[in-house]
């Protein structure tokens, strides 16, 4: 996805162009006309460039179009998309049309000036357009690539511990710090494992609250559960230092319970402060219990690696 230029970004640029081209030119009694022509016709094109520059919504994986609606909301984007397609047409329209006024005109400069502002303050008005597809292809260009292959997205309530062991078991590399919400979008990392690699997804912390409340952040940790998991670590912290109260992990807990279909790994990480019996546990720090959590969440990998070699079933006529 190329940069999004602002509205004057994009007029600097036409009007050059079309300057470019009348140099070219040699018949001088049609030179304002040509360059209205070329102006609007270079802003028309650099705009249709904009809007091939993003994907088709309706097209790309639902966990992207859901990544995309959490953050900027889809229906934003469609609607500044519009915008900038309205301008691309009618950039060339009313530049064709002033192209011919002023052919026939005395005083075809004039007419050359009002024409280019007309075409300036149609650009101008789409610049607001511009500047946030902009922000969101700042966005979306730096989305994780999520693999098909067998996906183990680790939840649970801030600063209990996620991105510790994903960066133990993974390639990935995450930020950790002994504050909530460290993480505060999808990260993704990987492992070998025998022929077919495993691929971890660290997610931001999710707090028990209505779901209208939730922020973007959390969301898309809940986005990644209902659409890439093949298998979900749910980490706990009874010693509590992550600042919540197990009562309020564990119902988290039970509300993931209920959201998701694919099996879910419960564990208590910081078992070097403290044990909870009723889990299996682990310590990043220490790293005890981390490889047996490891081998619990491969249980699920046999099933997933054979539901892919299945044959298609065959195509009915
Ligand atoms: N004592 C102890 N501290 C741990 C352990 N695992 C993580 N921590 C500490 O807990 C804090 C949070 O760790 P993170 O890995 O950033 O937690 P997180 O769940 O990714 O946090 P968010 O991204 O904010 O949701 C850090 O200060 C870690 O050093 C552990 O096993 N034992
Ligand atoms: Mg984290």
């Amino acid at each position: 996805m190329p940069t999004v230029p602002t509205a004057d970004e994009i007029l600097d640029r036409s009007f050059r162009r079309a300057a470019k081209k009348m140099k070219e030119k040699t018949n001088k009694e049609r030179a304002n006309e040509e360059f209205v022509r070329a102006v609007g016709a270079a802003i028309h094109d650099r705009l249709v460039y904009i809007i091939r520059g993003f994907p088709e919504f309706d097209q790309i994986p639902p966990f992207y179009r859901e990544l995309a609606d959490i953050l900027y909301g889809i229906d934003n984007i469609k609607q500044s998309l519009g915008a900038v397609g309205w301008a691309a047409k009618h950039t060339k329209m009313v530049g064709n049309q002033l192209a011919i006024e002023s052919r026939h005109s005395e005083e075809t400069l004039v007419l050359r000036k009002r024409a280019v502002a007309r075409l300036a303050s149609m650009v101008h008005q789409i610049d607001k357009d511009l500047r946030f597809l902009n922000d969101v292809r700042n966005v979306l260009r730096k989305l994780p690539h999520v693999e098909d292959a067998y996906t183990i997205v680790i939840a649970g309530y801030p600063n209990v511990g996620k991105s510790s062991f994903i960066r133990l078991v993974s390639s990935a590399d995450p930020q950790i710090a002994c504050y909530p919400f460290t993480t505060k979008s999808i990260i993704v990392g990987h492992r070998e494992d025998g022929r077919h690699r495993i691929q971890f997804v660290d997610t931001p912390g999710i707090l028990d609250r209505p779901a209208e409340e939730r922020n973007a952040i959390e969301k898309q940790a809940l986005s990644a559960m209902m659409n890439v998991a093949n298998v979900i670590l749910f980490i706990l912290d009874p010693s509590e230092h992550c600042g919540y109260p197990m009562d309020v992990q564990l119902r988290l807990l039970d509300e993931v319970k209920d959201m998701v279909k694919v099996p879910l790994v419960v564990v208590a990480n910081k078992s070097d402060i403290v044990v909870d019996d009723k889990y299996l546990s682990m310590s990043t720090q220490t790293k005890e219990g981390v490889d047996k959590v490891l081998s619990e969440l491969l249980v699920f990998k046999p099933a997933f690696i054979q539901s892919r070699q299945e044959p298609s079933p065959p195509e009915t006529q």
